[in-house]
């Protein structure tokens, strides 16, 4: 069990006992933040909202922009500051952002002065909008006294820190409210038990710091251990690849999509570099390499994508197909973390770590938490049998205001909406999203199953199955696939390559054949768009 003191302020204790001279933040163009420098400028950005801008404990300020470390410093400033931090993501509008400050009646906003249009936009009334970054980053560090350390704020470790929204796939945003001891528990939970960082990491990926995933993964954790992270604006595939190797990045955050595009890129520059003859190499089952990788192709080789440096790469935001996992592995000799994790418990619950592994299972529950699987009437269903996700530990469910949390957090466990089965062995697998299901003819059909066996296909590089109404069979089972480029739009061979796969019911009675996916400002696939026929 964690035990944290009654005051605590987590932007302290994520800034304290690194050496000054560590890096802690680096970027694309070769600027590195020392630990020593982060905290100066945390001082005196928490100087300014106290002095200059009136912000006082409780405050919720909202805080927009790319991935940068001034945004991840303002987040720190407003926490020692005993502010709340109110995070968005950079592609959320106006008439979105208005929505936000609303719900979490923010008063003020830190903004990178590249973002200040769309904000200014929504016209929140009472909006203090102060930009930071841009061509002037030495905005927010204009103060009275700037070299005076700043005192932070007596927080207690169960005051609000954070509050994150999550718009699901549909529906009106609801935030969820995180302690100051919330932020380290994630940390003392899934990067403890199952990243284990170490001092010398190079955390990169690509979710922003608006969403969860990001913000643990890329300040919290590396911070936590004494680490630095390359803070990436565009981390896209094509984007995450060179930035691994050039800065050496050891451990990686995104999302199955992202490992999935990354193989394309490396599979389309295959034999412009290297050695020839390498193609098809057999995994050595047996012999251990590096810490965490074994097996594969030891990445730097014939497709000119160093990723040797990696050392631990998660996997969330979605199911991840063992398909997906696989070839991973083939390509890179790394074991993919997978993890099921929501913004409304701030992190990871669910993973595993190198041998305990397996693939087409997200794992057990990380030490702290505890998981069960059980009907809508909260009783456990016996193992091997699907119901629903239902999870407790450090984190919990508290939405600001707002009465979905009687859905959510019902008997002391916090029902996610993911239909999953526990293993005889207490391995927890992924069925579907709770209102995913398909039902067809009388079968429940889990669309991410056939999404599995849709991905082993040579041409299929992204799958998203669903159900259409249908008078006579209820449903019927559609699925939308993008195919590798120059690769023929042929159902009958997938359809035909399915029946070798998966049970016939299973299989989908249509194909469609889309360019991309329809999904979420963090990457989650929007499924009710398919069930419409919304292509992006
Ligand atoms: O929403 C998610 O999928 C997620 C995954 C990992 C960590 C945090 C979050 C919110």
């Amino acid at each position: 069990e964690l035990h944290y003191p009654e005051r605590l302020n987590a932007a302290v204790e994520l800034l304290a006992g690194t050496a000054p001279g560590r890096p802690a933040f680096r970027t694309a163009t070769g600027d590195v933040w020392t630990y020593g420098q982060l905290r100066a400028r945390v001082d005196r950005i928490a100087h300014t909202l106290t002095g200059t801008l009136g912000v006082v404990p409780g405050n919720r300020v909202l805080l927009r922009g790319p991935t940068t470390p001034w945004l991840a410093a303002c987040w720190l400033a407003v926490l020692k500051a005993g502010a709340v931090a109110v995070t968005v993501l950079a592609q959320q509008r106006p008439h979105e952002l208005r929505t936000v400050c609303e719900i979490a009646r923010v008063g003020h906003a830190l903004c990178d002065a590249r973002a200040v249009d769309d904000l200014a936009k929504a016209d929140v009334p009472g909006l203090r909008i102060t930009p930071y970054g841009g061509d002037s980053p030495e905005d927010l560090l204009r103060l009275p006294a700037p070299e005076e350390p700043y005192v932070p704020v007596d927080t207690a470790a169960d005051d609000v820190a954070l509050i994150a929204f999550t718009s699901g796939t549909t529906g009106r945003p609801k935030g969820c409210m995180h302690f100051h001891r919330d932020l380290l528990a994630i940390a003392d939970t899934f990067s403890r038990h199952v990243l284990r960082p170490r001092p010398d990491d190079v955390f990169a990926g690509s979710p922003p710091l608006g969403f969860t995933f990001g913000l643990g993964g890329l300040v919290v954790f590396p911070l936590r251990a004494g680490a630095s992270a390359l803070l990436l604006e565009q981390a896209g595939p094509r984007q995450l690849l060179p930035a691994i190797a050039e800065h050496r990045v050891s451990v990686l955050f995104t999302a199955p999509t992202a490992y999935r595009a990354m193989l394309e890129e490396m599979r389309g520059h295959e034999g412009e570099e290297g050695e020839e003859g390498e193609e098809g190499e057999e995994r050595d089952e047996g012999e251990e390499g590096e810490e965490g990788k074994e097996g594969g192709e030891r990445a730097g080789g014939r497709d000119g994508h160093d990723v040797s440096s990696l050392r631990r790469c998660v996997s969330a935001g979605e199911n991840l197909p063992a398909a997906t996992w696989r070839a991973w592995y083939q390509r890179t000799g790394l074991r993919l973390i997978n993890g099921i994790g929501a913004t409304e418990l701030l992190h990871i619950f669910i993973s595993a770590a190198d041998d305990a592994i397996r693939p087409g299972t997200t794992g057990v529950p990380v030490p702290g938490w505890q998981a069960r699987v059980q009907d809508e009437g909260g009783r456990p269903v016996p193992d091997g049998e699907p119901g629903l996700l239902a999870v407790r530990g450090p984190v919990g469910c508290r939405y600001l205001a707002d009465p979905r949390q009687r859905d959510y957090v019902r008997g002391g466990w916090n029902i996610t909406g993911d239909t999953y089965v526990r293993e005889p062995d207490g391995y927890f697998r992924y069925v579907a999203r709770a209102d995913d299901m398909i039902i067809s003819a009388g079968y429940n059909i889990a669309g991410p199953e056939v999404e599995d066996a849709l991905l082993r296909h040579p041409d299929v590089v992204e799958a998203a199955v669903v159900g259409r109404p249908d008078e006579t069979r209820g449903q019927v089972v559609v699925a939308h696939t993008v195919l590798r480029p120059g690769a023929r739009r042929d159902p009958e061979a997938l359809r035909a390559f399915l029946t070798s796969e998966l049970a016939p019911y299973k299989c989908p009675r249509e194909f469609v054949f889309v360019d991309a996916l329809p999904r979420t400002a963090t990457g989650k696939l929007q499924r009710f768009r398919l069930r419409m026929d919304v292509h992006p």
